[in-house]
């Protein structure tokens, strides 16, 4: 079976990938962190494993971080110069305030990437680990919100979704042709 899918929206190429977050070619990577920006296992403990103590040391200067926002710190041993830092909500029935902070996190980061000229960014399916977000719902949002971006106006040529295992990621890839309309 296949591990990626692609389709392209003005000037993006979007993909979706089954790999790990922390040994990915982009200019940017995005941390699922929380709140405080302590490592913990998932995402974070990846990024952070590889990045090395220096990362710890980094977000310790720039946190808290509230939920739906995000901060940039140098990717120090990662093969990324940049990592955001983005916290995603904690999944509770998943009502409009959860869906509208878990996509805001991919909002947040695509308009800061933009802001930085970073031209290639992969995020992880925020909040569906520790967090609890279903994945198909998770899936669906953020795809909707990468559409949303990407769709005429952005300067990012690459927007990735990485996730970790094959279950994830037919749940994913069947959300990513529901929302880009693909076969
Ligand atoms: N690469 C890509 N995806 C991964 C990887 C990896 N190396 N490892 C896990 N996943 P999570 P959250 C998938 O729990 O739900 C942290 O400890 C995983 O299967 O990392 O936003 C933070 O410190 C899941 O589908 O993030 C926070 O306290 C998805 O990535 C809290 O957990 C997200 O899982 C954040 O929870």
């Amino acid at each position: 079976m296949d591990t990626a899918v692609k389709t392209t929206k003005g000037k993006t190429s979007i993909e979706l990938l089954l790999g790990d977050i922390s040994n990915q070619d982009t200019e940017a990577i995005v941390n699922a962190a929380n709140r405080s920006l302590t490592p913990g296992s998932g995402v974070s403990g990846a990024i952070h494993s590889v990045a090395g103590p220096e990362l710890y040391e980094a977000c310790q200067k720039v946190a808290p971080v509230e939920t739906g926002n995000v901060v940039i710190t140098p990717g120090f041993h990662l093969p990324n110069p940049y990592v955001f830092h983005t916290v995603g909500p904690f999944y509770q029935g998943g009502g409009p305030a959860e869906s509208t902070l878990l996509a805001r996190c991919y909002e947040n980061c695509l308009k800061l990437a933009e802001k930085n000229n970073i031209r290639s960014i992969a995020f992880p399916s925020i909040s569906t680990g520790i967090y609890g977000y279903p994945k198909k719902d998770a899936a669906e949002i953020a795809f909707s919100s990468i559409k949303k971006f990407a769709t005429g106006r952005s300067t990012i040529s690459v927007i990735r979704i990485v996730v970790f295992d094959m279950s994830s990621f037919v749940i994913h890839k069947k959300a990513f042709k529901k929302i880009f309309n693909l076969k």
